[in-house]
Parts: structure tokens; C-alpha cells; sequence
């Protein structure tokens, strides 16, 4: 008879823990994870403006980095919706996936002729989640196409050599998301408008770029003449040379970064006849390392450089902080100064700008009221103080680049406040203008 040998209870408890914590453990930690950014989430959702109004926001951000293939993965979701959650805190409800190949080509067609949406349909659901709006950055890069890889820019942009195929994966993608009833999404909420074709395709004006962005164009506008198609990001040096081919026809916004002179701007826009807009304002070095100095630094730069390009007429600003996600760090000091901005100045009916002694005031109207933002406070002057007009009672001045935003009220008379800039070492104020 054969005799089973008894098993040492030690085994077994140790078998137990080995299966628990490689099989289950993983689950219940997502499973806890997914249940904590759900609760957190109705939170954020129960004060939003509508996706109407994001709509007009002015503040964005790069968001998602490098989160591609893992987004097949529930850790990659998590992540995805954390960063989600930390942008729309901070108040950019603009968000564009960067670097990322989301919206890429091969990524969505891997076989000829078939459509896999499973990524994209859960990008567009979750940001749709939060009334936020995407801008699509459209690659090319598709490997059944492309079996020579010629990559004519970093990043997944590539000449297509079967342009019917790409065409009409990109109408499709556009019909997709464009909310007209007509083989959308399910649950599709609002229609995604916004698309840029490639990033910073540099120097290739003469080139396969030009056929690229028509025909991209006319993809997307295609499906949705509401759609709004940008190039991708463009150096003020190469504007010539696209104006020359005509390609100003082929945008609805122009797109750029920060490194245009502000001062060009205006003449920018009028030569384009195309409102501007910066995809990236203030980029970080992605293999920098951050600390509380450094997003301090970053920080009082975007109270510092947004009113200035804002009321320079750029539409939309995206904030390019790679390793910089809203709130990840020490005390959230980027998120709240970007909030404490947004909160502020976003949704203005227009911009006024006044020099004092030097300093510029740059005030937001909205409705019947004002913000006023200053440029910063200049050491080399000897006084303090400024005789700022102003048609209201009561000016609340408060620190525009430190955590506290610690404030104080100034009252006005004779159609001036005297604001004194001794009374901190903050370089910016922010000045609210009441009754
Ligand atoms: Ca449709």
C-alpha cells in the first residue's frame, strides 16, 4: 500500500505566502489602487467646468511620457490616470501624450487593414472622464509599411510609402473621435478636435513634410471639417520656407514652442492669419534629476513667462516638464503655482498692459473683475513703491511665487493704490482688483 508521506505544515504556509504574494498580491494592491483613484476622482470631478468651458482654457500640458505599450497593462492605466488626475488638478485641462506613440500609425494598424482602438479608446474615455481635451500628436512610423526604416525626425515620424493606407487610417481615426454619430466610439462625450501632425519636423519643409501635413489634412478635415490640424511644432527660422509652399492653407493653428522671440508673435500671426499656439512652453531636460529648488525654479518661471506670452496673443501653452508631473514631488509647489495661475487669469475676456518704473502690469479682465499680474520687481531700483491706477476700492496683493501666497489688502484712492513691493521678497505680486 503506498504510503503518502506527510507533508511539514512549515511547507506548506510557505507555499501559501510564495503563491499569495506572486499571484494574488499584485491584484489586490491594483485592485486597491484602482478603487483609491476612483474615490479620488469623483472628488475631482464634483467641482470641473464643463468640457465647454475647458475648451477655452489656455493651460495644457505634456503629459503620459513614454507611457505607450503599457498601456495595455492595468500598472500602466494606473499610472496614465494618476498623471491624468495630477494635470487636471494643477488646472491643464489641455493634456498632449508626449513623447508618446499612442496615436502612431503602426500602433493602432498593426496588420493592414485593421483597426485595434483598444489604447486610444481608453486614452480618449478616461481624459473625456475629466472634460479634458486632448491634442493628438498623429505619427507615421508603421512597420508593415515602412520595412527601411528612414525616419526623416526622432519620434516615430516616417514618410508612409502606401499613402492610400495611412490616409484612410487616419480619416477613420478622425471619424472616431469626432462625435458626429456616425462609427464613433462608444460612449464618445465630445468630439476630439484637436490634432498636430508629428513633432518638430526639422528642416524637412522642402521634403516629404510638405505632401505629409496636406494630406493629413485633408484626412482629419475629411471626416470633420470641425477638426482643428496643426503642423508640428516649427522653428521661427523654417517660417519662410513654409509660407513659400503655401502650408499656411493647410493649418488651422499655428504651431510652435518657446523658442520663438516673443516679440515676433504678433507679426507671426498675421502672416500665418492663424492663431498661435506653444505645444511646449518651459521644457525640462528628461534626464534631469528634480528637487524642490529646481521646481521652485520652474515654477516662478511660469508666473513669470505666462503673462507675457499670453498677452503677446499665444492661445494655448503647454507645460513641458518631462520629469515634472504635477504634485509628484516634495510639496507640490509646480502644482499649486500653476493652479493658483490658472484659477486666476484662465477664461480672461482680454489682456491689458501697463509699465510703471519699469515694471509691467499685465492685467487679465474677466466680466467685472481684474488680476493683475507684475513682471518682477527690478532690485536696481531704489523705491518700493508704485501709484498703480486702478478703478476699484480695494486691491487684495498677494505673493505670487511662494507656497503660502500669503496676501494683503491695499485700498485705493483717487483712482490709485499705492502697492508696495518692500513688504516681501517675493519678485512677483498678483493683485486682485475689488468693488
Ligand atoms: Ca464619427
Amino acid at each position: 500500500m503506498l504510503k503518502v508521506k506527510k507533508v511539514p505544515k512549515m511547507y506548506v504556509i510557505t507555499a501559501v505566502i510564495v503563491l499569495f504574494s506572486t499571484f494574488l498580491l499584485p491584484h489586490v494592491i491594483q485592485s486597491f489602487e484602482w478603487w483609491s483613484l476612483e474615490s479620488q476622482g469623483q472628488k475631482i470631478r464634483a467641482s470641473l467646468p464643463s468640457w465647454e468651458q475647458t475648451e477655452k482654457s489656455h493651460f495644457g500640458t505634456l503629459t503620459f511620457m513614454s507611457l505607450d505599450d503599457e498601456l495595455e497593462t492595468q500598472a500602466g492605466r494606473v499610472q496614465f490616470v494618476k498623471e491624468l488626475q495630477g494635470a487636471i488638478q494643477a488646472g491643464a485641462f489641455f493634456v498632449r501624450p508626449h513623447p508618446s506613440k499612442i496615436f502612431t500609425w503602426g500602433f493602432i494598424e498593426k496588420e493592414k487593414g485593421k483597426y485595434d482602438w483598444t489604447v486610444t479608446d481608453f486614452v480618449v474615455r478616461t481624459v473625456q472622464e475629466y472634460n479634458a481635451h486632448l491634442l493628438v500628436t498623429i505619427y507615421t512610423w508603421n512597420p508593415w509599411d515602412q520595412k527601411e526604416s528612414v525616419i526623416f525626425n526622432p519620434w516615430y515620424l516616417e514618410e508612409p510609402r502606401d499613402w492610400e493606407s495611412y490616409v484612410a487610417w487616419l480619416s477613420a481615426l478622425a471619424e472616431r473621435y469626432d462625435g458626429d454619430g456616425v462609427n464613433d466610439m462608444p460612449g464618445l462625450r465630445y468630439p476630439v478636435r484637436y490634432f498636430e501632425i508629428g513633432n518638430e519636423p526639422r528642416g524637412v519643409y522642402q521634403g516629404c513634410y510638405i505632401r505629409l501635413l496636406k494630406s493629413s489634412y485633408d484626412a482629419i478635415k475629411r471626416a470633420n471639417p470641425e477638426a482643428v490640424v496643426m503642423n508640428g511644432a516649427l522653428r521661427y527660422e523654417d517660417v519662410d520656407g513654409f509660407l513659400n509652399e503655401g502650408l499656411e492653407n493647410y493649418i488651422d493653428v499655428f504651431n510652435t514652442h518657446d523658442d520663438v522671440n516673443l516679440s515676433n508673435i504678433p507679426t507671426l500671426k498675421a502672416r500665418m492669419g492663424k492663431p498661435v499656439w506653444f505645444s511646449e512652453i518651459l521644457p525640462g531636460d528628461p534626464g534631469e534629476e528634480m528637487n524642490r529648488e529646481k521646481e521652485y525654479g520652474v515654477s516662478k518661471r511660469v508666473v513669470e513667462v505666462y503673462p507675457v506670452v499670453l498677452s503677446m496673443g499665444v492661445e494655448k501653452v503647454f507645460l513641458a516638464q518631462p520629469k515634472l508631473t504635477f504634485g509628484r514631488y516634495g510639496e507640490g509647489i509646480l502644482m499649486s503655482t500653476h493652479c493658483f495661475l490658472q484659477e486666476r487669469i484662465d477664461f480672461f475676456d482680454r489682456i491689458e498692459t501697463l509699465t510703471l518704473n519699469t515694471i509691467t502690469f499685465y492685467r487679465f479682465v474677466r466680466g467685472d473683475n481684474g488680476f493683475i499680474i507684475t513682471s518682477e520687481w527690478p532690485h536696481s531700483l531704489s523705491r518700493c513703491e508704485i501709484n498703480l491706477p486702478t478703478n476699484a476700492s480695494t486691491l487684495i496683493v498677494t505673493e505670487a511665487t511662494k507656497l503660502e501666497h500669503r496676501s494683503w489688502n491695499v485700498q485705493a484712492q483717487g483712482g490709485y493704490a499705492v502697492i508696495d513691493f518692500c513688504l516681501t521678497d517675493d519678485p512677483i505680486l498678483m493683485i486682485e482688483e475689488v468693488g
